[in-house]
């Protein structure tokens, strides 16, 4: 049974909560959330390196104690403090910890002042309106709670894609190995690249189910079968997620794989027009009519296969929303070149240890290197974000100089010195124009006054975009998935005057942002803005999450030349102001 490192990070995560909320020493309670953070960001499974014996105290932050504890949760699969706690906690305290918009902090509240300890009492004092005016409960607060409770929390029970994808790709590896078996597929919303999924859905090819679903209930993630019968069954894997696996025979994979890959909207699209021309087309197959109801079967075996049996061509994943693909695709209007993670060349916003990265320049920069960047820009915060010790002018010069050190050590990547510069509430940036100048990159973003109203926060976007030194606007809306909604801007305004004035606009790959969105990616492409598409690492494996966020930008249609960081650094620095 092995852990993943995803599950001891929210069983940290989850202790840290249940300590802050019993009033714990913030100490305590901070060590198991940088133990967490610590452990999502491992280059590796936490449990190989247990078991290779690697000493586990060599991690930032991580003492004698909690390296025993690590050891003792990744090989007993429980954590002794967790379950102490969680006994100690009512059930229901859990399960308000995980709706949207209630952190421990909130969920202390509730339970000190209004005797709140399960969903159903939750429920029942948001309908008598009593939730408005506690500390740390505001109107819009009170009304997230009620629409996360009325929806059973649609996003709560979503994974955010980069999370998903470590329980799915070991589990189709897996698959791919059971007996009979030629090859397994992840369809569904994981193979569109969407950000969030609900479950997974997983074909497999092979002549007979059995096997498969036998091999499938072996797997080390599984905690229970939830149905199971011939072609399909239903798994719940430890971490919540739900899988549906299929076993399809060869003929029908492709059929498969175009209807369970969805989208529903793009599945009742090719079905209407397979009609048209007289087609049936199901996850068998496309079938035609024949005389006395006999029918062939005329495409199943690829994708391919029942794409140009309706006469199109093949349609990538992403784009099956039914948002004008099919249209296009008649039409012969389907996007040229996607881009892809292998387009990109460079990565133009990260952070290091300087500020609240926490790896050193030398690891973030070797880190780009070992995963084939050709450049990457340095760009720390600024002094505004007082949390994260932002860059003051001087520091940013010392760090110029250690910029150029390690540039001495690299072969194939070019260090860009550059800032990720806040932008203030009346739109001016953190740092003086003078400083801004040195630099190779500037990329400006907004991490406060994230609730002024739509006219303000606006204008004070468009005036940051003014600014000549600004070359890139970071996470446009600063959504954070699944607590903090986009805040309220007009982002045709913020897309027509980064356009007007020469500013790309990022599509951001931490897997709680993706921000910008595919509809929002899509706007960019049609109003003529460059899109940067960086990984706002904060540790070297963060640059992993740049394919998540290739995926998202090929939800918005964009193709190679409209994204920025596919250029050359020689075209790219031409591209920039000042
Ligand atoms: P999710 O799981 O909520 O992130 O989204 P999907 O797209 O993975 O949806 P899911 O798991 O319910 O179903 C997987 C695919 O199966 C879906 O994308 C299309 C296909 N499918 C499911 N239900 C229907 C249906 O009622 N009609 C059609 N035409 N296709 C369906
Ligand atoms: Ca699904
Ligand atoms: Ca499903």
């Amino acid at each position: 049974m092995a852990l993943r490192n995803a599950d001891v990070a929210a069983g940290f995560d989850e202790v840290a909560d249940l300590l802050e909320i019993q009033g714990e020493n913030p100490f305590r309670v901070r060590a198991y959330r940088n133990a967490a953070r610590v452990v999502r960001d491992l280059p590796h499974d936490v449990a190989e390196m247990v078991s290779a014996g690697e000493d586990l105290t060599e991690l930032p932050g991580i003492g004698e104690d909690l390296a025993g504890q690590i050891e003792r949760f990744v090989k007993t699969g429980e954590s002794e403090v967790l379950s102490r706690l969680r006994k100690k906690a009512p059930a229901g305290i859990t399960q308000l910890l995980r709706l949207p918009s209630l952190g421990p902090k909130r969920v202390r509240t509730l339970r000190d002042r209004l005797h709140i300890r399960s969903l159903d009492e939750l429920g029942k004092a948001v309908e008598k309106g009593r939730l408005v005016g506690l500390p740390g409960f505001g109107p819009k607060t009170a009304e997230r709670i009620r629409e996360a409770l009325k929806a059973q929390a649609p996003t709560a029970g979503r994974l955010l894609l980069a999370v998903a994808a470590q329980y799915a790709r070991p589990l189709v590896a897996y698959l791919a190995k059971a007996p009979g078996a030629s090859r397994a597929e992840v369809a569904g919303s994981f193979r569109r690249f969407k950000e969030t999924v609900g479950d997974l859905d997983i074909l497999v090819c092979a002549p007979s189910g059995p096997p498969v679903m036998d091999h499938l209930a072996r797997w080390e993630d599984v905690e229970r079968v939830v149905a199971r019968g011939e072609p399909r069954a239903t798994v719940v894997l430890r971490s919540g997620l739900q899988v549906d696996v299929r076993v399809v025979p060869a003929e029908c994979f492709g059929a498969a794989l175009v209807y369970f890959t969805g989208s529903k909207a793009h599945n009742i699209e090719i079905r209407r027009l397979a009609q048209e021309k007289g087609l049936k087309i199901s996850e068998y197959g496309v079938f035609r009519e024949r005389a006395r109801g006999r029918e062939t079967r005329v495409a199943g075996e690829t994708e391919e296969s029942v794409y140009a049996a309706l006469a199109l061509p093949f349609i990538p994943p992403e784009l099956r929303e039914n948002l004008g693909e099919v249209k296009a695709a008649a039409e012969g209007r389907l996007p040229k070149r996607l881009v892809s993670r292998e387009d990109l060349r460079g990565d133009l916003h990260c952070h290091t240890d300087a500020t609240d990265g926490r790896a050193s320049l030398e690891e973030m920069a070797r880190g780009a290197e070992a995963r084939g960047l050709s450049y990457l820009a340095i760009t720390d915060h600024s002094p505004h974000l007082a949390v994260t010790r932002g860059l003051t002018p001087a520091r940013l010069r010392a760090q110029r100089k250690l910029i150029e050190k390690v540039q001495r050590k690299l072969e194939r990547t070019r260090l860009l010195a550059g800032i990720e510069v806040d932008v203030l509430e009346d739109g001016s940036l953190d740092l003086p124009a003078a400083a801004l100048r040195e630099l190779d990159v500037v990329v400006a973003a907004v991490h406060t006054g994230l609730r002024l109203p739509r006219e303000k926060q606006t204008a004070r976007i468009l005036r940051a975009l003014d600014d000549p030194n600004v070359d890139v606007l970071a996470h446009p809306t600063g959504r954070l998935m699944p607590e903090r909604e986009p805040y309220d801007v007009d982002m045709e305004r913020v897309l027509t005057r980064a356009e007007e004035a020469g500013v790309a606009v990022e599509l951001n790959a931490h897997p709680e942002r993706m921000d910008l969105s595919d509809a929002h990616c899509r706007m960019a492409k049609e109003l003529g803005v460059l899109v940067a598409i960086d990984s706002d690492a904060h540790a070297p494996t963060n640059f992993d999450n740049l394919a998540f966020a290739a995926g998202q930008a090929r939800r918005g249609w964009l193709e190679t030349g409209d994204v920025l960081n596919t250029r050359p650094v020689a075209e790219l620095t031409k591209l920039f102001r000042g």
